[in-house]
């Protein structure tokens, strides 16, 4: 398969060896009460995106893709929280913490899942990660080589820090990669904008980039 429109040219893909990575759409960064908001951010704008991430993940699921979610999530006793994240700053509320969703990036807490509109589906991938990136500290790389994967779709949220971080790591490690424009956001549209930008100069440094519809009328093609 081929995507024309793809930035800074066209991207080709086979279904059978290509994965959608759908980064910590969680309901700590998404709604109000989580981390994203205790950080000071304004999450309203990553609601944004919902629809057309749901778009593809349906698409990519009839295709019969795999698909891989991320969470940022710790252990319970923080022990895989290095002190300098969760001291960082002077937030309201730190790594850990109770909120109203729960412990703040805790695996398990209500807060820690993915939202409901994007929740995995069996025989999905499923990472819990202690950092920004994807590939540090997990089994991913490892999973996706046992299945043969060597391009990536990315979405998921936000786009300049565990989006991008988890794109450059997949990048250095070999893979192909996408980033679905629509399908990410930040909560400084100038740090998306620019990452897009980042990511697609010099001749696709880290990758390529393109509208969620692009990848939708690939699949509709099917070629
Ligand atoms: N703060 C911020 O923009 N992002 C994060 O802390 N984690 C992710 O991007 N998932």
């Amino acid at each position: 398969m081929r995507i024309e429109e793809a930035l800074p040219f066209p991207y080709g893909f086979e279904t059978g060896s290509t994965a959608l990575v759908l980064i910590d759409m969680q309901r700590d960064f998404i709604e109000p009460g989580g981390f994203g908001e205790s950080l000071g951010n304004d999450v309203s704008l990553l609601e944004a995106i919902v629809p057309a991430t749901q778009a593809a993940l349906k698409a990519w699921r009839e295709a019969g893709g795999l698909v891989v979610h991320t969470r940022e999530a710790h252990r319970p006793d923080l022990s895989d929280c290095p002190p300098a994240k969760r001291n960082r700053g002077n937030p309201a509320l730190r790594i850990g913490d109770d909120g109203p969703m729960g412990r703040i990036l805790v695996a398990g807490e209500p807060g820690n899942q993915i939202i409901e509109a994007l929740a995995p589906v069996g025989g999905e991938i499923v990472i819990d990660k202690p950092g920004k990136g994807a590939f540090h500290a997990t089994g991913l790389h490892a999973l996706l080589k046992e299945r043969g994967i060597t391009h990536l779709l990315f979405g998921g949220v936000t786009t300049e820090v565990c989006v991008q971080t988890s794109m450059r790591e997949a990048n250095d490690r070999g893979y192909d990669c996408l980033l679905l424009e629509d399908c990410t956001e930040s909560y400084f549209p100038a740090f998306k904008a620019a990452t897009l930008d980042m990511v697609r100069a010099q001749g696709g440094i880290v990758g390529w980039t393109a509208p969620s519809t692009a990848l939708l009328a690939a699949l509709r093609r099917g070629l």
